[in-house]
This record gives C-alpha cells, sequence and structure tokens, in this order.
C-alpha cells in the first residue's frame, strides 16, 4: 500500500463527494448532476447519496481500461479502483487510482475495500481457456482459488460483485446453434469449468447469503487496445493488427469454424447495464450476451474489404478442439427480454470502428 497515495486520492474524493448532491437512499438514480469530475455524472447510482466506489480486479486485462473509463466518466474519476500483479504505464496511473492487488491474498484485498470504502467489485483477474490448458494449476488458483477470496470478500462486506462468464462455460454436449441459457454445461477446459464453477457458486451466495452477485457470458471480445492474451476467440483480434501492418494471417482455426462474438464498447456496455440493472428485472444472475456469430472466411472477406491485399492461410492447432465444443450461435434473449440488452455493432460496423482505431494507433490518419 501507498499511504500517501491512497490518502490524497481518499481527500480528493471525501472533499469533492461533500459537494455532491445526490438522493439520500439505498440507491437511487439520477441524471445530470455535478460529479467528483465536475462534469455531469450521468445515469447515477448513488449509495446513501454518494456515487458507488468500485474495485476491479484483473484490470490491466482485455476489459479493465476501457470499463474503468466508462465507470470514471459515470461516477468520477476517484471511485473507480483500477487493480492488478502488474507494473501499470505510465498512462494508466495518469488515468486514475491504480493499485496493485493480489487475488490470491485475502488481506491484500480487505485492506483496498476497507481504504478505499468498495461498494462494487468488478472480478476480471483469470487465465482464459487456451492459455489456461497449458497452465492448469495456475489456472485452477487463479480461476478458482482466486474467486473464492472474491466471493468470501464481498459477502465479509456487503459488495455488489460482478464476475465474467463465457461461451467457453459450455460444452460438447450442449446444444451449439443456438445455446440456450439454461442447458447442458460440461466444459472440457479448466477455464470452462472454472467458469461453471464461478456462475454456480455466486448463485448460490446469492441465493443462501443474499450477496448481489451478477455475471454475463461473453463471447469472443475483440478490440483494439489491447493484444490477443491467450484467448481461442483470439484469432479475430489478430486478423485487424496483421491486416493494418500488412502481415500474413495465419488462422489457427478452420475457415468455417463459427463462434459468437462482440465489439468492446458492446461489451462494456453490457457490463455496466446489467451492474445498475434494478434487482426485480433480473430473473436470474448469469445472463448469454452477444451481438454477432462469424466464423474465420466471413471476417476474412470483411477485412479484405478495407484490406483487399491481406494474405490468409489456415492452421488448425488445439483451440480448433476448444472451439469445437463452444456455442456457434449464443441465444441472448433473456438478457434482451428482461434488462433489454441490444448491440449496436455488427461485423461491418465492428470491421469499420476497428479499423478507423488502428489507423490513428499508427498514425495513418
Ligand atoms: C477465450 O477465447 O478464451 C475468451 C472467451 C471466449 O472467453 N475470449
Amino acid at each position: 500500500m501507498r499511504p500517501k497515495i491512497i490518502s490524497s486520492f481518499l481527500q480528493s474524493a471525501l472533499g469533492r463527494c461533500s459537494n455532491w448532491k445526490g438522493h439520500v437512499g439505498s440507491l437511487a438514480c439520477s441524471v445530470g448532476r455535478v460529479g467528483t469530475t465536475g462534469h455531469p455524472l450521468r445515469h447515477c447510482h448513488t449509495i446513501n447519496g454518494d456515487p458507488p466506489r468500485i474495485l476491479i480486479t484483473g484490470g490491466l486485462g482485455q476489459l479493465g481500461t476501457g470499463l474503468a473509463k466508462l465507470l470514471r466518466s459515470k461516477y468520477g474519476v476517484e471511485n473507480v479502483i483500477l487493480s492488478d500483479i502488474v507494473k501499470p504505464s505510465k498512462e494508466v496511473v495518469s488515468q486514475g487510482p491504480y493499485v496493485f492487488a493480489n487475488i490470491l491474498d485475502f488481506k491484500c484485498l480487505q485492506e483496498i475495500v476497507v481504504t478505499y470504502r468498495i461498494d462494487w467489485l468488478i472480478h476480471f483477474s483469470a487465465l482464459l481457456s487456451a492459455i489456461g490448458e497449458q497452465n492448469v494449476p495456475l489456472a485452477i488458483r487463479v480461476n478458482i482459488e482466486g474467486l473464492h477470496n472474491i466471493m468470501e470478500l464481498s459477502k465479509q462486506y456487503n459488495l455488489r460483485v460482478f464476475v465474467p462468464s463465457t461461451i467457453g462455460a459450455f460444452g460438447p454436449t450442449s446444444p451449439r446453434n443456438p445455446t440456450p441459457n439454461l442447458t447442458i454445461q460440461r466444459p472440457r477446459t479448466i477455464y470452462g469449468v472454472s467458469k461453471v464453477h464461478g456462475e454456480l457458486l455466486g448463485e448460490y451466495y446469492n441465493h443462501r447469503f443474499g450477496l448481489d452477485f451478477r455475471c454475463l457470458r461473453f463471447p469472443g471480445v475483440i478490440s483494439s487496445d489491447t493484444q490477443p492474451g491467450g484467448g481461442t476467440t483470439d484469432y479475430a483480434v489478430q486478423i485487424f493488427h496483421d491486416a493494418i501492418q500488412g502481415r500474413h494471417f495465419e488462422c489457427y482455426l478452420r475457415p468455417n469454424s463459427r463462434l459468437p462474438m462482440m465489439y468492446i464498447d458492446d461489451c462494456l456496455r453490457a457490463l455496466w447495464e446489467m451492474l445498475v440493472a434494478p434487482e426485480e428485472q433480473l430473473r436470474c444472475r448469469t445472463y448469454n450476451v452477444t451481438a454477432m456469430s462469424f466464423c474465420p472466411e466471413e471476417i476474412v472477406t470483411a477485412v479484405r474489404n478495407h484490406f483487399p491485399n491481406l494474405q490468409v492461410s489456415y492452421r488448425p492447432d488445439s483451440r480448433q478442439d476448444i472451439a469445437d465444443t463452444w456455442p456457434e450461435v449464443f441465444d441472448d434473449s433473456e438478457a434482451r427480454n428482461d434488462w433489454g440488452w441490444h448491440h449496436s455493432y455488427d461485423l461491418e460496423a465492428m470491421c469499420n470502428i476497428m479499423f478507423d482505431n488502428l489507423r490513428r494507433q499508427h498514425n495513418m490518419t
């Protein structure tokens, strides 16, 4: 811990919070208040008049920095604490509070929750599907033992807790097209096994102790800000990087291997919308969400609309075996019906925004 930094963040947060005129009550909602950054806070979900204070674990993975940005725009910079065990870049530190958090160290987590007066916890730390198969004992420690700490912590401090699940929580005996919200789940990866465990444990804590557990099963998520991170769906991120840099794209899945996918902005918005959905709208605690389904040959065609000379070859490896057991088309009608989920990006819109972002990053505009 770094007491100086913590106290200065707390001071500024508390100082500004005293000007923050929210409703008094357990959880209220309003639009257009002035938040801790001086900007209007939209859709503020207040806790006894204050914006929620949120901790994100595994914050330097694919989703953490983007989610921190979204939540900071809604609740104030100081109210969203990003954490990981990785040394952050200058840019990450300049954007808001960042702390070291080892999810295998319960005391370390307790200290952060107490010091920062955390209300909501977003638990991203996990080894993904392909990387998990390469180190099963580590995946068990991080994905299962780490999750046990998060559940106990959330129960002890009465936190609302969000844990992502995945299409990887299904297996060869699940219906693949479409895959409903409630169906057979017998995954064949340690990643999938740990995610089913997380879904069940969260739902049990909700039922037994009233823990406010929320969970979305995400498809492959595509973003321009991070590099592929050990997943089976990551070919659909790699293709953009290869295309923009004029490299040959070698695909580790067959051309017709169909998987559900989603652009990161849709993913983060889904997460936030489910996180703040009134409890009475949640008919269950774990929902499928998706935006589209495509196979490698379809994304290759879409990318060639931007880079017609893209060279592609196919060399399926062990990740193909994983993909063969996952959903092809995800049925997310329950999320759409219960709390109004809808996606904004299809394959074409996603290619447009990905290449706009990557061109900017590569100074090509
Ligand atoms: C992976 O491929 O492991 C992840 C996922 C779908 O959960 N992207």
